[in-house]
């Protein structure tokens, strides 16, 4: 069973632009609520926050930044949250996160800049218990109504996103075929993020993340 001493679990979601991330973890975060489980959505870049409101002005094409400065912007702001994070998780509430530092590198790294300078200010976060990919074609992804009109939302960046993404997979990776119905991809997800939990309020220890 569950003790008040047992913590929670850190849950990413990552993949392509329309590759149903949000959609997907909305219905978990409802499903592991119904469960009787303490659970919060987050996502990155967090836009609330001063760093945030930065980002969005960038990705909404209304400010101009260096590649450089703007991938250290994204770091700061999942760094702004880390120790609320930590506490959140020790507290026994389980986080299921819209993006994370994969997104950061493989981003960045589409745009030329070297993954290990990409991955460095990265190093020390929390490093994730799970991390599902939800896998789709760059094309399919385009296909499913289009893209908005935000920065990165082309197909030939998002195919050198994809790439990179490939890079950054280690053990705490599930990758989920995305192109499967919206229901045969929850079921699966339902699985593995109750299996993850259970296994952290066994005690599994919370790690960094590359370091
Ligand atoms: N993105 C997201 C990055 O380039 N770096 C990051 O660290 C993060 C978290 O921002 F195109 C990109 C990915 C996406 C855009 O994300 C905004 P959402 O999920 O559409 O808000």
């Amino acid at each position: 069973g569950q003790h008040s001493s047992s913590r929670g679990s850190l849950i990413v979601f990552e993949g392509l632009d329309r590759s149903g991330k949000t959609s997907q973890c909305g219905k978990l975060l409802s499903y592991l609520k119904g469960e009787g489980l303490s659970v919060e959505a987050w996502r990155f870049p967090d836009r609330s926050t001063g760093v945030g409101q930065m980002i969005s002005s960038y990705l909404a094409n209304q400010s101009n930044l260096d590649d450089r400065a703007i991938h250290l912007l994204f770091s700061a702001n999942r760094w702004e949250k880390r120790a609320l994070m930590e506490n959140k998780l020790q507290s026994g509430i389980t986080l299921i996160v819209d993006r994370y530092s994969y997104s950061g590198v493989a981003f960045s790294a589409a745009k030329g800049l070297d993954i290990e300078w990409c991955k460095a200010p990265e190093a020390g976060l929390i490093a994730p218990d799970l991390v599902i990919y939800l896998d789709v074609l760059p094309e399919k992804a385009a296909e499913r109504g289009g893209y908005g009109t935000e920065r990165y939302e082309q197909l030939e960046f998002q195919k050198r996103v994809a790439e990179h993404y490939k890079t950054l997979h280690d053990d705490s990776w599930e990758v989920i075929d995305g192109c499967l119905s919206m229901e045969a991809v929850q079921q699966q997800l339902r699985e593995l993020a109750t299996n993850c939990v259970k296994t952290c309020q066994r005690g599994k220890p919370l790690v960094s993340l590359w370091s």
